[in-house]
């Protein structure tokens, strides 16, 4: 299949499904904590009635990133769905131009280009992994699995910590995170390490520290780390390059790298080594393709990064992060790791052989949406998270 041959679609409607879903075990960062898996599923129709799936993967607090669930709905309901619904888009890169007068907004604008893909994914009867495949460089053809590891949340105490690490490794998980905070870091490395001398084992910060930490932050390069996430400032650059010039483990950038300029910057002044590319922190599967160029151009190592997200978003995160320039383990674990019951099936189960999930064979992201799920989610939704606008 050539691009040009591509087969486009018309949108005629676009739904919104605020949901939440419990998780079974919740992640703590440096930044909080949330009993539940919220999101806005996206489904975009089409006058050919394909129904194409999306997730914007937003949390209720602006913790992570500015955008909430609350924002999202409201920016996506009143400014992004006028400008898409009626129009034609003939390929997946084509439609950001749609939305190019809404700045910022990424995770919202993310959930409606997912779908969008999807949508056109299944206009031509192709897998998303396949579809994702034509926009890539010459060769980069799926690998089928997607190579992934295990983000472990802040633990009440090591012990709790080393438990946890041991039934994920029992399960065949390969790589292991480990979410750091001030005062929650040194030991913990150090522990970990005695008890797994071999294991692939990253740190991820959430911008909680500054260049003050420096000297700190640099007892962590005897513990043989593969990288750590995101020590600095959610909006910072610049110190992070000053950092990395003293640190031997490699920074790699999460909340910084909101689009293929900051990359672009980030690489000038030597502020990352690696990047945790999420397609809704850079507002969606075109910035991704770009992205994916660019790293693969600069030979920068690169893995897909989650934000917990359910069956529609892992499907589609597990489709791009099966591609050959994704290189390092991805942050998409299987969906007993996050949920008792998904939104969509079949669930996604690690290979524990070789530490993969396998892309589904289905065309488009390859799971089913249960439409029960979704409105047993949306009445959890409304009863735990009653927000007044
Ligand atoms: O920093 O990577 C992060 C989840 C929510 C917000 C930020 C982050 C994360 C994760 C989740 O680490 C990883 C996953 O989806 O399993
Ligand atoms: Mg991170």
């Amino acid at each position: 299949m050539q691009v040009e041959n591509l087969r486009s679609i018309t949108i005629k409607d676009v739904k919104l499904y605020t949901l939440a879903i419990p998780y079974t075990e919740p992640l703590k960062t440096s930044f909080g904590v949330e009993p539940d898996k919220v999101a806005i599923i996206v489904e975009v129709i089409t006058e050919d009635s394909i129904s194409g799936w999306g997730e914007a993967s937003i949390e209720v607090e602006p913790g992570y990133g500015s955008e909430t669930v609350v924002t999202g709905e409201h920016v996506m309901h009143e400014f992004m769905l006028p400008k898409v619904i009626g129009q034609t888009v003939t390929k997946g890169t084509d439609f950001p131009e749609l939305l190019r007068l809404v700045r910022g907004n990424h995770h919202a604008k993310a959930g409606i280009e997912a779908a969008v893909w999807d949508a056109l994914a299944k206009a031509n009867d192709m897998r998303l992994t396949d579809y994702f495949a034509l926009f890539m460089p010459d060769g980069h053809e799926s690998d089928e699995r997607a190579t992934v590891g295990v983000s472990i949340g802040i633990q009440s105490s090591i012990e709790d910590t080393l438990d946890i690490i041991e039934k994920r490794v029992a399960q065949g998980y390969q790589r292991v995170k480990l979410k750091i905070a001030r005062g929650w870091d040194i030991e913990l490395a150090a522990a970990v390490r005695q008890k797994y001398p071999d294991l692939m084992l990253m740190l991820d910060a959430n911008s909680d520290y500054s260049l003050e930490h420096a000297d700190h932050l640099k007892q962590l390069d005897q513990f043989n780390l593969l990288m750590i996430e995101q020590p600095l400032a959610y909006y910072d650059i610049y110190e992070h390059g000053l950092l990395q010039q003293q640190l031997e483990t490699a920074i790699c950038l999460d909340e910084s790298v909101k689009c293929v300029n900051d990359l672009q910057v980030a690489m000038q002044v030597g502020a990352i080594r690696i990047l945790n590319l999420k397609p809704s922190r850079v507002g969606g599967f075109t910035e991704c393709v770009k992205i994916y160029h660019i790293c693969v151009e600069n030979n920068l190592p690169l893995w897909i990064g989650g934000m917990l997200e359910t069956g529609v978003g892992r499907a589609a995160n597990v489709a791009f992060a099966s591609l050959p320039g994704v290189n390092m383990p991805s942050d998409i674990s299987a969906t007993d790791r996050y949920f008792a019951e998904d939104i969509a099936t079949p669930n996604f189960v690690l290979n524990s052989d070789d530490s993969t999930l396998s892309v589904p064979d289905g065309i488009g992201i390859g799971v089913n949406v249960h439409r029960d799920r979704i409105e047993a989610g949306i009445a959890y939704w409304k009863e735990r998270y009653p927000y007044q606008i």
